[in-house]
């Protein structure tokens, strides 16, 4: 009922019987009066005084009904996010998501308030030295810091004094190989009469551990090719598709145009995994449905980086197989697939390895390296370990330079491996 149709109502009303009715009502009152007995000079006033009450108490009756029927919500219902509409089922040929058809959803309850979230505390400016420095505390002083205090008030460099650096130099992963070789070259400066002092054993530690990891080795030239393909691989769970979202989005941000390949199609929501990295990156992601052939992936992302001229492609891999193809055989074809749709693909073997499994790393970079001729290595979790002497043993024993390292979870916690700022930080932390 609007406002018109309730003067209509009103107009409506046949007044004479309206009056008959309210004479017959005052009737009824006035008995009732003299019922309760009541003085005849107070009757009319009480009578008009119940009247008045009764009209007031309809009227407020009235007023209530007409508020009720009148107001309207006026609140927009809050709108209810799908979450599934969120994660896009992506068609196979994994070029262009799948729209879900729309539905026009009644929302049942209003959505939960949103808390307001506090400012995260915004964090330090950390200088790139404070920053890996930070990263590489744990291996600083289980090997720099323990040296330091063996060599701390120490007056005579004797066997004892070596052997004991020995153990320290073992524990702390630079590896049977390595560890020999720098006790050797101690050895022979102290048998030449050139280690006097606590400081010039560890001048000759320092200066043999830059030369062990500064070999020769060709450097990581992205502009090298174009597309340039990087095949990442690695046993499952050392950080391979973190690394390659970490890379896309440093690549992305020096201005090259970046296409992801989502390889790994064995363990489940990998390709999602990759997507949300994409998505952080601002860069295409190519994916197939979980269990696909990796190397049909390998095939239409290396045809989207040629269709798209894309400068990078970044190939994230399976760490674990669920046929009994073995994972070595698997990337041998997924290379043979880029090698034919962009020759000379992959431009760079990249091996992930978890700086947290210590010598382990070292056994599954061999490993690596002997199926499919390693090109770099990219070293992460460097900030949770006390092990990563192992960067030293992997440049000492396989002569295949670490080009990146992990010292976070963070988008920029991955660094480009220097061999002369890993030497500053280990030896000058402690100082
Ligand atoms: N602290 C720390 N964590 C890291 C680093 N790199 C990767 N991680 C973590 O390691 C875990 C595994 O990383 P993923 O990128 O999923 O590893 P993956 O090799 O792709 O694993 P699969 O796909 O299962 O083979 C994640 O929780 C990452 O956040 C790093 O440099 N530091
Ligand atoms: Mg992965």
């Amino acid at each position: 009922m609007d406002w018109n149709e309730a003067l209509d109502w009103i107009k409506a009303l046949d007044w004479e019987v309206a009056l008959e009715w309210l004479n017959n009502l005052i009737v009824v009152i006035t008995q009732l009066l003299v019922d309760t007995g009541i003085p005849d000079e107070y009757r009319p006033l009480v009578a008009l005084g119940i009247i008045y009450l009764g009209v007031t108490v309809v009227v407020l009756l009235l007023i209530l009904l007409l508020l009720k029927i009148f107001k309207r919500p006026r609140k927009p219902q809050p709108k209810i996010v799908d979450e599934e509409k969120e994660k896009l089922p992506v068609d196979v040929a994994g070029e262009s998501p799948v729209e879900p058809e729309a539905e026009a959803v009644e929302p049942l309850a209003p959505a939960p308030e949103l808390e307001p979230q506090p400012e995260p505390e915004p964090e330090p400016t950390l200088s790139m030295f404070e920053r890996f420095k930070r990263g590489m505390s744990k291996t600083q002083s289980s090997l720099v810091g323990r040296v330091d205090s063996l060599l701390h008030g120490r007056t005579v460099i004797d066997e004892d004094l070596v052997e004991e650096l020995e153990e320290i130099l073992i524990t702390a992963d630079l590896g049977m190989q390595t560890t020999q070789q720098l006790i050797a070259s101690l050895e022979q400066s102290r048998s030449r009469g050139e280690l006097s002092t606590t400081e010039q054993v560890r001048q000759l530690l320092m200066a043999e551990l830059k030369q062990i990891l500064q070999f020769e080795s060709k450097d990581l030239d992205v502009d090298s090719a174009s597309p340039f393909v990087i095949m990442v691989v690695g046993v499952n769970g050392v950080g391979k598709t973190t690394t390659i979202g970490k890379l896309a989005n440093q690549f992305a941000q020096s201005g090259k145009k970046v296409i992801l390949g989502a390889g790994d199609t064995f363990r489940a929501a990998a390709a999602e995994q990759l997507e949300i990295w994409g998505e952080r990156a601002g860069v295409e992601v190519i994916r197939h449905a979980e269990g696909a052939d990796p190397g049909a992936v390998a095939f239409d992302a290396a045809k989207a980086a040629v269709a798209r001229k894309a400068d990078i492609l970044l190939l994230d891999t399976a760490g674990r197989l669920h046929t009994k193809v073995n994972l070595m055989e698997e990337l041998k074809k997924i290379g043979r697939v880029l090698d034919r749709e962009i020759p000379g693909a992959p431009h760079e073997i990249l091996l992930v390895l978890d700086a947290t499994t210590g010598q382990n790393a070292l056994t599954q970079a061999k490993l690596f390296n002997e199926a499919v001729a390693l090109d770099g290595i990219a070293l992460t979790k460097l900030d949770g370990t006390a092990k990563g002497g192992i960067v030293v043993a992997i440049a000492a024993e396989l002569k295949v330079p670490v080009r990146y390292i992990g010292i976070g979870e963070q988008l920029d916690d991955l660094r480009p491996f220097d061999a002369e700022m890993f030497i500053s930080v280990l030896f000058d932390q402690h100082k």
